[in-house]
């Protein structure tokens, strides 16, 4: 279907297109580059941006979408906080001949007419990049030296798309070497302060872990502060896998107290768009646009931290 934004009369000061974002929050340091990446994009692109922080509630994010249907945006995009319960909210976008694109997180719905592009990173195969790393270094981080790999892991939001995905990833890598399990799993909401809770209910619980493969950055850096109180040393007594390779994740690597990080990248502001334009035109755009993405050692991000913009 096509919406046109230009002809209903709900467009910006000048035509300029109008987009309504529902973003999800500020639960870390990925989602403050994203949101800041969007709006230097949307500035730079002349569209016109509304946006709002659904402060990591499903139901915010539902009101923000309905609010930007009523004031008959041009085009409708959001990260959605949760992969499930969209159907109806999206239903009435499309009623309202509003396209909507999906930027970082994914919908499970089977309707795929719901929404025009999904952009975003493939995070299932970040976790099995970590996953990966884990296996090739499964010698080194046998720290207690036992002959088991006892594996701890902080997940993201429940029921959000990354969080889904990182844990499935990294369990189908880790299957190549039946030394490494998982033995505990919680989710520490992809915020600091959830990776440090967690982190210290883990290590009361349980004195011989020897990994922790948290699914972002800042949950890694609240496991660090866990582990150091505990009189540990983060990175050798305990080794630390994340995902993001935010600044402060990539400042802790190159400390050597994470070991390894999976690359994900928050910048999507400009793909962002300019699919935005080419939906709002009628064009075709691609259903799935994937990010590019590496993984850092510690000596890598020490070569890349003074350049690092985020
Ligand atoms: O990894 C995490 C953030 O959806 C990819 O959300 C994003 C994730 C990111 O809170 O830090």
């Amino acid at each position: 279907f096509s919406a046109c934004g230009s002809d209903d009369g709900s467009s910006g000061k000048d035509g300029e297109i109008v987009m309504g974002f529902a973003q999800v929050g500020a639960e870390s340091g990925w989602r403050t580059a994203n949101t800041d990446s969007i709006k230097a994009s949307a500035e730079a692109a002349g569209i016109e941006l509304k946006f709002s922080d659904a402060q990591q509630k499903q139901e915010n994010q539902i009101q923000a979408i309905r609010s930007y249907i009523q004031q008959k945006v041009d085009v409708i995009a959001f990260s959605p906080v949760v992969e499930t319960g969209w159907d109806a909210v999206l239903q009435e976008a499309k009623a309202a001949n509003i396209p909507v694109i999906l930027t970082d997180r994914a919908v499970d719905s089977e309707d795929t007419s719901l929404y025009e592009t999904f952009l975003g990173s493939d995070f299932v195969l970040e976790g099995e990049k970590a996953g990966e790393w884990l296996v090739e270094n499964a010698a080194d981080s046998d720290v207690d030296g036992d002959g088991d790999i006892n594996v701890v892991q902080l997940e993201g939001t429940t029921g959000a798309a990354p969080a889904i995905d990182r844990a499935e990833g990294f369990a189908s890598a880790i299957e190549a070497d039946s030394s490494i399990s998982v033995s505990a799993s919680q989710t520490g909401d992809f915020t600091r302060d959830g990776g440090k809770q967690v982190m210290e209910s883990f290590l009361n619980a349980d004195k011989s872990i020897d990994v922790v493969f948290a699914h972002n950055d800042d949950m890694g850096l609240g496991a660090i502060e866990a582990i150091e109180a505990a009189g540990l040393e983060p990175g050798k007594d305990i080794k630390i896998i994340t995902v993001d390779a935010v600044k402060d994740g990539m400042t802790a690597l190159s400390e050597g107290k994470i070991n390894f990080i999976v690359e994900c990248n928050p910048l999507l502001g400009d793909q962002l768009m300019e699919l935005a334009k080419k939906v709002v035109a009628g064009e075709e755009v691609p259903e799935r646009v994937v990010t590019e993405e590496t993984t850092f050692t510690q000596e890598q991000a020490t070569e890349v931290l003074a350049d690092r913009k985020y």
